[in-house]
């Protein structure tokens, strides 16, 4: 049905450090990389700067705490659905014939967990032979009002009912480092990702991240490989590499082990 599930990171397609500040050319070379890899994807972006920024000052990831959070809210959402469409015009211009399905729309989480999600829709979409795309959101919460749905849970949702060959993550580095790279030279590659990888990782981050630090990705990774599915983290900036990830080609990068090796 689809072959593989990809994550456009939100370090890839904008500036995490500055609001609102979207990454053209990493969009539209990406685009154009999953274009000619001819692989039936399934694909979701993070939020970036679009939604990292503002979701931390109203604290929209503690769920409903006054009534002063719900202009942070409304514009956050407004402004993820912004980052979606250019995601969604880089697509287009690529040849990619995208729909975007917007969790904030068809999805609910309960205490932070995204535990529902419209997954029919993207069904009846990928029979038609398009390409569904979704995106990190505000969603409405069960027991909290409302929460931040990240990217990574809707690849955890979507990887489990799919079934997808590979899925594959992009990142600003070359894959899952010992430490920050950016801040410790003498950061390590780990080339294949288990629990044990966990140990090391710091546990907060450099830039705003409503939704974790590495240790909370790569935490959903690891459960994420434990459904079956080869899962990598690759270097999104690097170009050629999304593509040959893709076509099932070795690249550079982490693979993400599932089982308790
Ligand atoms: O960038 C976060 O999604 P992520 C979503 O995938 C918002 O962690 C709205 C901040």
């Amino acid at each position: 049905m689809c072959a593989v599930l990809v994550k456009l990171g939100g370090s890839v397609i904008t500036d995490k450090s500055s609001y609102r500040c979207f990454d053209q050319g990493s969009a539209d070379r990406l685009a154009r990389e999953i274009a000619s890899s001819g692989e039936r994807a399934l694909l979701v972006h993070g939020a970036g700067s679009f939604g990292h920024v503002l979701a931390a000052e109203h604290r929209l990831q503690k769920g409903y705490l006054d009534q002063g959070q719900l202009a942070g809210l409304s514009k956050v959402q407004l402004d993820v659905r912004d980052l979606n469409l250019m995601v969604m015009r880089s697509l287009d211009r690529a040849g990619v014939h995208g729909v975007s399905l917007p969790p904030g729309a068809m999805g609910l989480m309960e205490g932070g967990e995204l535990k529902d999600l419209d997954l029919g829709l993207f069904r009846r979409y990928l029979d038609l032979g398009l390409t569904p795309v979704t995106f990190g959101d505000v969603v409405l919460d069960s027991r909290r009002r409302f929460g931040i749905c990240s990217g990574d849970q809707l690849m955890y949702l979507l990887a489990k009912e799919f079934r997808p060959e590979r899925i594959v993550f992009c990142a600003d580095v070359d894959g899952i480092f010992t430490s920050d790279p950016a801040l410790e030279p003498g950061a390590r590659l780990v080339e294949e990702v288990d629990r044990r990888t966990l140990e090391d990782l710091p546990r907060t981050s450099r830039v705003a991240d409503v939704t974790g630090s590495i240790y909370a990705k790569v935490e959903f990774m690891l459960r994420l490989a434990e459904l079956g599915q080869e899962t990598m983290v690759i270097n999104g900036r690097a170009p050629g590499r999304l593509e040959a990830a893709l076509k099932g080609e070795k690249v550079k990068g982490s693979v993400v082990l599932g089982g308790s090796r």
